[in-house]
Formats: structure tokens, C-alpha cells, sequence
């Protein structure tokens, strides 16, 4: 299951890559926000969907781009082809294909890849988080005071709540990003390179890789109540584990 999901990150990241250097129009799609979609994502979705049915035609599939496609309901592949379209379409390089396979609701392997900065992310249930093969780890920092968040709305189209979240966390922490590609968040707090990474209504396929990389890099996951992530839209903070119940006791209430 590692080399198979290895590779094939690496197949749908890299042509997303040939893509991104060579289409000269990519900047015109950048108005759309929220609704950013390139016809590149409906390429790489396909590609990805067509190698998972070769290896393993009894699996049921999830993708942002073409729904479920349902078969054996114990395993699921979870699919975002490509994670961050806004940034993708500015020629911004911070992009990810996302890709997980869950068993009985439980995700046991996880990658994402960020092609164009040559980050590949894998984490497999019980053994341990890897960027490019060296073993990661989230942060040891104690104190929200000195930590640095990532944060996004994911599919919350409500900017007052958004704005009435960033007003309670801002004055708490040393600082807040926002990288525009879940898939790269949740790998950089797996990664150390953050405390935390909170989200509203964010979809499955954005966070399923990064639930397990997280987890496997001795982080935590939950949503704004404390519950663990299961596979529906919701509010998510990914966290160093130290800095988490600080996170949690501000956004539970908001
Ligand atoms: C995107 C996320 C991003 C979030 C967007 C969107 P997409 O995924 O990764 O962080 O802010 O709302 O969900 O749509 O580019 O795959």
C-alpha cells in the first residue's frame, strides 16, 4: 500500500506540475475564490481514480472532484487531486495532491505531495509521520503565547464568524498564517513548522491524510468540541497536543 500510494501521488503531483509551469492561463482563473476549480483537477482526479480501480477495483473511492464511487464499504480511498486550487491558479506553489485510505472509518495510511516544493508527506497507522523519508514530528512548544497557527475557513462561507474567530486567536499567539492548501497545513504542524492548524467546515478530502500525518507526528486532532475527526464537513483544529486545550476552550464558544 506505501509504494502504490507513494507513486501514485507522485504521478498525479508531478503532471499537476507540468501543468503548472507550461499553462500560461492559469492566472486568469483566479477571481473565483472559493470556487476555484481548473480543468486540471477533473485530469489529475481521473488519473488517480483510474489507478486506484486497477490495484484495487473492490474499493469503494471518495473524491472532491467526482463524489463517491461505492463498492467495498470497509475500505475507502479518500481523494483531493488537487488541494490549494486557488494558490495553483495564481502560480502560487504552496498545492497539494491529498490522498488517504481509510479502513472501517479509521484512516491507516496517508500521503500528501507539495510538487512544487518537493515535499512528499506519508504517514501509516503505527508507524510514525515522514517527509521525503526522514522521520517528523510536531513541536514541543508549550505556550500558545509563542506559538504560530495556521488557519483557514474551508468551506465556511460565514467571514463575520471567521473574523470573530481570527479576533480571539490574534491577540493569544505569536502568529497566524494562512497557506491556502489544507493538505500543506496539516503536513507543516505534522512538520513542526507550526503549533496548530484550526479549520471551520472544512470537507474530508482537504484533511484526511493530514488527520493520520498529524496524529502519527504525536500531534492531535479534534473538532471544536473535542470529539475525534470522522469523515464529514466540519470544524478542526490539528494541534502539537500541548497547545491544544488553549486552542479548544476559545473556538469552542465561538
Ligand atoms: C481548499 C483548501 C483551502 C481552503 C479552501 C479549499 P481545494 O481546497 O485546502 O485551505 O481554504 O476553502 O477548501 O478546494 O483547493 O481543494
Amino acid at each position: 500500500m506505501k509504494d502504490f500510494m507513494l507513486a501514485l501521488a507522485r504521478t498525479a503531483g508531478d503532471a499537476l506540475m507540468d501543468f503548472f509551469e507550461s499553462d500560461q492561463t492559469l492566472i486568469s482563473l483566479r477571481s473565483t475564490a472559493k470556487e476555484a476549480a481548473t480543468k486540471y483537477d477533473k485530469v489529475a482526479d481521473q488519473l488517480i481514480i483510474g489507478e486506484i480501480r486497477k490495484s484495487y477495483p473492490e474499493h469503494s473511492i471518495l473524491t472532491e472532484e467526482s463524489g463517491m464511487h461505492s463498492n467495498d464499504p470497509d475500505w475507502l480511498w479518500i481523494i483531493d487531486s488537487l488541494d490549494g486550487t486557488g494558490n495553483f491558479a495564481n502560480h502560487n506553489p504552496l498545492f497539494s495532491v491529498c490522498i488517504a485510505l481509510v479502513h472501517e472509518g479509521i484512516p491507516i495510511g496517508g500521503t500528501i505531495y507539495a510538487p512544487a516544493i518537493h515535499e512528499l508527506y506519508f504517514a501509516e497507522k503505527g508507524k510514525g509521520a515522514f517527509l521525503n523519508q526522514n522521520r517528523i514530528h510536531v513541536s514541543n512548544v508549550k505556550e500558545l503565547s509563542g506559538s504560530y497557527l495556521f488557519y483557514c475557513e474551508g468551506g465556511d462561507t460565514d467571514r463575520l464568524r471567521t473574523v470573530r474567530m481570527l479576533r480571539e486567536v490574534y491577540s493569544r499567539v505569536t502568529d497566524i498564517r494562512k497557506l491556502g492548501s489544507a493538505g500543506v497545513e496539516t503536513a507543516w504542524v505534522a512538520a513542526g513548522r507550526g503549533e496548530a492548524y484550526f479549520t471551520t467546515q472544512i470537507d474530508p478530502w482537504d484533511v484526511a491524510p493530514g488527520v493520520l500525518l498529524v496524529s502519527e507526528a504525536g500531534g492531535k486532532v479534534t473538532d471544536f468540541r473535542g470529539n475525534p475527526w470522522v469523515r464529514k464537513k466540519s470544524d478542526l483544529i490539528f494541534s502539537n497536543g500541548a497547545v491544544h486545550e488553549d486552542i479548544l476552550e476559545i473556538v469552542r464558544k465561538l
